[in-house]
């Protein structure tokens, strides 16, 4: 039978289960990738299994999340990481090297492996052939110590790429488009694959930026072949020798198929505050832009820079715009320090902020009140940018460098009337400088010893699951909408710092729905637990959308919640939930959702009976008296580790 690339590698990688769609596999994972703001607790969570070494091919740490280090703790974290990661085995990037995405795809990632990391935007390594996925912490901790990955064995959306980009519409703008027709929810259990003619216009960077924001369609990964751009990408970065063809079969078979003619995307922009809040920049043109920002693991590779370097070459930015720009790696930085263009950058009136994630993760330069932000990055949840009422618009490296010329979003199509400006052509480099100075090599076996972990006082193991209740005595703690991302569960920017010690964290849990005078989410939750009862939150469509920070999760386990009851629920929260002992289950009737109100008292009997074998549970609402029924929609194994008690206690049963 002709197979598609995603179900090629999936197969060479299978270990357990059926490989038909909808079915649980688990696979083989040749390499993991952590970073220092959910690295922490999977080192943690890695430590308290008992092994020595990691297991598979290659594990690496990157420190590029939490970088702005106000007190202590951040710096505490990374020492931790620097110690703890080579001690097992393990590669460190260190602080300043670069986003753990793009530094992954200059440096590590192959075509045709398996690579778990735990962030959500690890499917980047998706645009060199990687089968690349993100998780949870504690499931990158189990893959570390040699354990499958377990996944729902996807549908594949076929993505046929036709025609060639026109000037000024980049990468950034395809993903955009795609994200208009599928948008950010009802793709979870799929995997985008991209094939066809016009693949092989686009580079890997490019490729990089499509899967990059495949995670916000909610997608397992997205893939593109490898071929002739992919060996040449590795070979200017010196890695020929992990270059394999890889393509589906000519008549492969798609679950579901999409066309795009890339000769007719135009420039678009995920308008406020939703990935898929999709317009076209001419019909947003001459709106207002106070500030832009350049940079992310979706947008910040060579090409990327240099265009915008070209565009901003020799003028200077327009007086009511501050620009900031964070390049991805410091490959890409010396490159650009090298050849002049970071002096383009700097003489234009860029502000040259490090090579991390900064910005993104709300680490600074939150936009003034009211005031447009243009920024290359992939998210736009309201909030996120450390101003609650954002107005935060998402653009390809062109448009930023538009907006930034004019002080209002511009459809750059308009830079050569309006400045005089080329459309420019950047070409990839054939060899780029190789320098690894600043990742660290795992130590060997025999020097592993000498190596003292450095734990400072603020890295708090994990607290502990419990198992679930037979009876659930439910209290309803949060009502909340649709979309509610993990930015809004479990904020990071400033509270970034906490995310080794939970009970401190755990104080900031749903912050944004915290009204002042009032007790907070995390203060009626531990009421609600001394006084015996079972923390409950209803919520509607795509809950826990984003990230794959497990503190959405591990955190709300510590305030004693035990059942989210949603409309739907994304792949990698549902995972976390279940990983530390929260049921997820949907509303079987998402008419019921309008009949609950908070602080309803709620029953759920045999709940832990229920969890062993049934595919429903009915759920009393003793406040208002009626029942209304949830589906469990949970796995064998996934069963039993809500039984169990959380994976850790399962991992542990299963060694035994
Ligand atoms: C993000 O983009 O939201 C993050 C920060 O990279 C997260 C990981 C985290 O919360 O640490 C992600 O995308 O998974
Ligand atoms: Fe970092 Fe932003 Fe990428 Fe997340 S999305 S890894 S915060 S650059």
């Amino acid at each position: 039978m002709s197979e598609n690339l995603t179900y090629k590698i999936l197969k060479s990688h299978l270990l357990e289960g059926r490989l038909e769609a909808g079915c649980e596999i688990g696979i083989r994972i040749d390499q993991t990738l952590t970073q220092d703001a959910t690295g922490t607790t999977a080192m943690l969570l890695f430590e308290s299994m008992g092994l020595d070494r990691v297991l598979t091919n290659l594990s690496v740490s990157y420190v590029d999340h939490n970088m702005a280090m106000f007190g202590p703790e951040n710096h505490n974290d990374h020492l931790y990481l620097q110690t703890m990661v080579r001690k097992i085995g393990g590669y460190h990037s260190r602080p300043g090297n670069g986003i753990c995405h793009q530094i992954h795809l200059e440096r590590f990632a192959r075509p045709g492996a398996t690579l778990l990391g735990s962030d959500s935007h690890t499917p980047t390594a998706g645009g060199i052939g990687s089968i690349a996925i993100g998780a949870g912490g504690l499931d990158v901790a189990v893959a570390m110590a040699g354990g499958p990955f377990y996944l729902t064995a996807p549908k594949v959306v076929g993505i046929n790429l036709t025609g060639t980009l026109p000037k000024w519409v980049c990468a950034k703008d395809v993903i955009l488009k795609i994200l208009s027709i599928l948008s950010t929810h009802g793709n979870v259990g799929c995997v985008a694959e991209y094939h066809g003619p016009g693949v092989a216009s686009l580079t890997v960077p490019q490729r990089a930026t499509i899967t990059n924001m495949g995670a916000e369609l909610g997608v397992t990964t997205s893939i593109f072949p490898a071929d002739e751009q992919t060996s040449a990408f590795l070979s200017a970065q010196e890695r020929s020798e992990a270059f394999r063809k890889l393509c589906a079969d000519p008549d492969a078979e798609y679950d579901r198929r999409l066309e795009i003619d890339l000769s007719t995307i135009e420039p678009l922009t995920a308008a406020p505050s939703s990935p898929d809040n999709i317009k076209s920049i001419a019909e947003l043109n001459d709106i207002d832009v106070h500030q832009v920002l350049i940079g992310s693991c979706t947008n910040s590779s060579y090409r990327d820079l240099m265009t915008v370097a070209a565009i901003l070459k020799s003028r200077t930015i327009h007086s009511q715009v501050e620009l900031g720009i964070a390049p991805g790696s410091r490959q890409v930085l010396n490159i650009l320090a090298q050849n002049g263009a970071l002096s383009d950058l700097i003489t234009a009136g860029g502000r040259i902020l490090e090579s991390a994630c900064g910005p993104c993760i709300g680490q600074g330069q939150s936009p003034g009140d009211g005031k447009v932000s243009v920024r290359t990055f992939n998210r736009n949840f309201k909030g996120r940018s450390g101003n609650k009422d954002d107005q935060v618009y998402l653009v390809g490296p062109e448009t930023a460098a538009a907006a930034a010329l004019t002080g209002k979003l511009t459809d750059p199509r308009r830079l050569p009337d309006l400045f005089g400006i080329e459309c420019p052509k950047i070409d990839e480099l054939k060899k780029v400088p190789i320098d690894d100075s600043m990742i660290e090599a795992p130590a060997k076996p025999d020097q592993a010893d000498k190596i003292e972990i450095i734990r400072s006082a603020s890295i708090v193991a994990p607290p502990a699951a419990e198992l679930p209740p037979e009876t659930l005595r439910g209290e309803v703690l949060l009502l909340c909408g649709n979309k509610v991302t993990t930015d809004h569960i479990m904020p990071a920017g400033t509270f970034l710092k906490l995310r080794s010690n939970v009970p401190e964290y755990a104080k900031y849990v749903f912050n944004c729905f915290n009204e002042e005078g009032r007790p907070t989410f995390a203060e009626r939750a531990l009421t609600s637990k001394k006084a015996g009862k079972h923390g409950v939150i209803i919520a509607g469509d795509s809950y826990g959308q984003g990230s794959s920070r497990e503190h959405a999760a591990l955190c709300p386990m510590y305030l004693g919640i035990k059942l989210v009851v949603a409309k739907t629920i994304e792949r990698i929260h549902k995972a976390n939930l279940v990983n530390f002992a929260i049921t997820p289950v949907t509303f079987a009737d998402t008419g019921d959702y309008d009949r609950i109100k908070q602080d309803d008292q709620l029953e759920v009997t045999d709940f832990r009976s229920s969890l062993a074998a049934a595919d429903t549970i009915t759920v009393k609402n003793i406040t208002a008296d009626f029942e209304f029924q949830c589906q469990l929609n949970l796995s064998e194994r996934e069963r039993k580790i809500l039984l169990a008690g959380g994976k850790l206690n399962y991992t542990k049963v299963i060694k035994e």
